[in-house]
C-alpha cells in the first residue's frame, strides 16, 4: 500500500477548498492517514522545494507557500502517488484539464492550489519532513 503527501496551498485554504479537495481524494478511494493545518516555516519550505533552488519561480514560490496556513495530509491507497497527481492536474495551469483540481480551481501556475508528491521516494522524504511525528 502506498502513501503520499498532498498539501492544499495557502490560496486553496483561503478560498475554503479544503473540504472540496479532500472529498475528491476520498471519493476516489484514498484514505486520510494524517492531516494538519500549519503555516510552514521558510526552513521547511526550502527543504521541501530544494530541487527548485535557483529557478526563477523559486523565491516567489517560497514566499507564497509561507504566506498563510496550508492543509497538509498523508493519503494512503493503491498507487496513491500517481492517483493524487492525476486528480491534482498538470503543473502548468493552461495544461490542467477540467475535472482536475487545478483544471477546475486554478488560473495561475504559481498559485496552483495543491501539491502532490511526484514519486514514491519523494513521498517518503516529504512525509518525513512534514510529519516527523509519524516516523
Ligand atoms: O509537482 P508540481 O507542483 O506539479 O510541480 P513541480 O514540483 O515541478 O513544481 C513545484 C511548484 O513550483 C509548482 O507547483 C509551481 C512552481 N512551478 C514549477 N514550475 C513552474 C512553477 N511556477 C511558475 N510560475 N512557472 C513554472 O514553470
Amino acid at each position: 500500500m502506498e502513501t503520499t503527501l498532498a498539501i492544499v496551498k495557502p490560496d486553496g485554504v483561503k478560498r475554503g477548498l479544503i473540504g472540496e479537495i479532500l472529498k475528491r481524494y476520498e471519493n476516489k478511494g484514498l484514505r486520510l492517514k494524517a492531516a494538519k493545518v500549519i503555516t510552514p516555516t521558510i526552513e521547511l519550505l526550502e527543504k521541501h522545494y530544494e530541487e527548485h533552488k535557483g529557478k526563477p519561480y523559486y523565491k516567489p514560490l517560497i514566499q507564497y507557500m509561507s504566506s498563510g496556513p496550508v492543509f497538509a495530509m498523508v493519503l494512503e491507497g493503491e498507487n496513491a502517488v500517481k492517483i493524487v497527481r492525476l486528480l491534482n492536474g498538470a503543473t502548468k495551469v493552461e495544461e490542467a484539464l477540467p475535472g482536475t483540481i487545478r483544471g477546475d480551481f486554478a488560473i495561475s501556475t504559481t498559485f496552483n492550489i495543491i501539491h502532490g508528491s511526484d514519486s514514491i521516494e519523494s513521498a517518503k522524504r516529504e512525509i518525513a519532513l512534514w510529519f516527523p511525528e509519524l516516523a
